[in-house]
């Protein structure tokens, strides 16, 4: 993707974040379960349509996932890719909008044990012909106010040791680490990816 594109994707998303930022980021972070999606989309049209935050506030209360601390992370658009029932890896691609004033550290990944033995950061890079993935043991920087894409080709989340595949339809419970701030819990649908082009040379 060239740079203004980029940009141009960006700042077309940008004001529906602004409108949604109040009271999403902590709907967001907190919400669990596997229709945390279809709510993160649906509370997004609520604020950014009617804005009854009040009455959303009360819902969140009521499941307990409203806390009184901000994270400046939204996660959207995540979902891991369904694989072959005896594959060992799978990437989990996802967007991460940083609405914080200053830049954010994902550290590092942590998934549920019953799913894979461990979640790693990953870049892929094109080496002649060849794509190859690297391991960012330091993690992803997102800028404040910046959102930045794991997708196919690109940065992702590999999963390794995985217990008996992904099978479309399942679901994968991640855990992400941010330096100085609260893990973000999500459960992210399996689907299958006809688009990619990652192979995995695990
Ligand atoms: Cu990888």
């Amino acid at each position: 993707m060239s740079l203004s594109s980029y940009v141009r994707q960006f700042h077309g998303k940008a004001f529906s974040c602004l409108l949604a930022l109040t009271c999403f980021t902590s709907a967001t972070v907190f919400a669990h379960g596997e229709d945390s999606l279809e709510r993160e989309i649906s509370h997004e049209h609520e604020h950014g349509k009617n804005h009854e935050h009040d009455k959303s506030h009360e819902h969140h209360k009521k499941h307990g996932h409203m806390t009184d601390s901000q994270s400046p992370v939204v996660l959207k658009d995540g979902y891991a890719r369904a694989t072959f029932p005896m594959a060992k890896t799978a990437a989990v691609y996802f967007t991460l909008h940083n609405h914080g004033e200053d830049d954010l550290q994902l550290s590092g990944v942590t998934v549920d044990a019953k799913v894979a033995d461990e979640a790693q950061i990953h870049t892929t890079k094109m080496e002649g012909d060849v794509m190859r993935m690297r391991h960012l043991t330091d993690g992803v920087t997102i800028g404040a106010h910046e959102h930045v894409t794991f997708t196919s080709g690109g940065y992702h989340v590999m999963l390794l040791g995985l217990k008996n595949g992904l099978s479309e339809g399942g679901e994968v419970q991640l855990t992400l680490h941010f330096d100085g701030q609260e893990p973000l819990y999500t459960v992210l649908p399996v689907k299958a990816d006809t688009q990619a082009v990652h192979k995995h040379g695990h």
